[in-house]
């Protein structure tokens, strides 16, 4: 919105920087932040009030037994401040940010629906997984359509490090979208399991795509760096810019111990976030590198389910998803967040670097 200052340059001419995506996105990630900071004590004072309180699993690590009854459902808090930051720094004719948004908050309001089923029915398990997987696959179906109809855009994948092969998948490009938005939902969901473990990847993915994000909408750096050029892409470096502002401001307040946890509504808000954006810029591939946390649990989970049903009940790792299995191992909670973040870190630096790399 504040874009539009710029038609007042020749009343003041330093109104001409709210022209810079730059520019608006330290704005953006800076709002979302101060409205997380001074908005969270309040937020976690209702949430207690209205005890919305977790339900704490007894069949998980005993150090989460202490848990029970941290406020959940903080995800509603980093939406609102990713919402208000957006809206405030973005170009509010650019639809690949309405899109993402759009989508960003069905998936949390799937993730509200299940995460207040739980709380207001004690004993209920929220959403079946069935239909929290039939309303994702929908809100993915939404974006991959709108995508696919789009003449300009192309079904064409674009892989890290190398250069010259691009191939298409037509028609198939529908289900390869709506798989990389649904999985990247659920594995930030498996993900959200250790104080902070979820929202510091997600953190550092924001940051890598508010880079890749502003070079796939600049037509001659894209060009130069060989990477998609999609039209109005720089937009939603915006949008990745109050993404990292609001996990960092979350982060203050669910940094261990933690005074409130994101809920539903907010990790498959954040998974469902970072997978369309990596659709919508076409650097799909690049989020199973930044993102290597979130696929390494989903993976592990996978592989104990499986290895599980198929031994008839033995089990490869102590307790998946991975994390339990280093906490089962005797590493504190804390340890296990902070080594997983440099894992994600170095993730980071290692996307950023297939910019080079090919
Ligand atoms: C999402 N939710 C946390 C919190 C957060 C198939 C199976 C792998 C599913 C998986 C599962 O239930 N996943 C659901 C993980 C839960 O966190 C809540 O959920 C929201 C995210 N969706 O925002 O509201 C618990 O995680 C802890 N937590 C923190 N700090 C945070 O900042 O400490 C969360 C956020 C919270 C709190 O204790 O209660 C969760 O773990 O349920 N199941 C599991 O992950 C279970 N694993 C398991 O059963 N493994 C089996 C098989 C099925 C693979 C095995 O290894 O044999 C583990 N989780 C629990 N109990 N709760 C272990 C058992």
């Amino acid at each position: 919105m504040l874009y539009w200052l710029t038609l007042l340059q020749n009343e003041f001419s330093g109104f001409n920087v709210f022209r810079y995506i730059t520019f608006r996105s330290v704005g953006a990630a800076v709002t979302a932040f101060i409205i997380m900071f001074l908005c969270g004590p309040r937020f976690i004072a209702l949430m207690r009030r209205l005890k919305f309180g977790q339900q704490v699993r007894d069949d998980g690590p005993a150090s989460h037994l202490k848990k029970q009854g941290v406020p959940t459902m903080g995800g509603l808090l980093m939406l609102a401040a990713l919402s208000a930051s957006t809206l405030l720094w973005a170009r509010l004719d650019n639809l690949l940010v309405w899109l993402v948004l759009a989508v960003t908050l069905f998936y949390g309001f799937i993730g509200g629906i299940d995460d207040y089923r739980k709380i207001a029915k004690k004993n209920c398990k929220g959403l079946s997984p069935r239909g929290k997987l039939v309303l994702q696959v929908i809100g993915a179906a939404v974006v991959a359509l709108y995508l696919f109809c789009d003449p300009q855009y192309s079904s064409q994948l674009s892989l890290p490090f190398l250069k010259n092969w691009h191939p298409d998948l037509g028609w198939f490009y529908l289900p390869f979208a709506v798989l990389v938005i649904v999985g990247a939902s659920n594995a930030v969901n498996l993900t959200d399991g250790l104080d902070g473990l979820a929202v510091g990847p997600s953190m550092i993915t924001a940051a890598v795509y508010v880079v890749f994000a502003y070079l796939a909408g600049h037509v001659v750096l894209a060009d130069y760096l060989d990477i998609p050029y999609i039209v109005g892409a720089g937009e939603l470096a915006i949008f990745c810019a109050a993404l990292f502002g609001g996990c960092l401001g979350f982060l203050w307040f669910n940094a261990y111990p933690a005074q409130i946890f994101m809920g539903d509504v907010g990790s498959l808000a954040l998974g469902g976030a970072v997978g369309s954006i990596a659709i919508i810029i076409k650097q799909e591939f690049l989020l199973a590198i930044v993102g290597g946390v979130f696929v390494m649990e989903a993976i592990s989970v996978i592989i104990q389910v499986g290895y599980f049903k198929a031994t008839h009940g033995k089990r490869i790792f102590l307790m998946a998803p991975f994390h339990h299995h280093f906490e089962k191992q005797g590493w504190h909670e804390q340890k296990v967040v902070v080594r997983f973040w440099i894992v994600s870190v170095v993730l980071g630096i290692i996307a950023i670097a297939t910019l080079k790399l090919r």
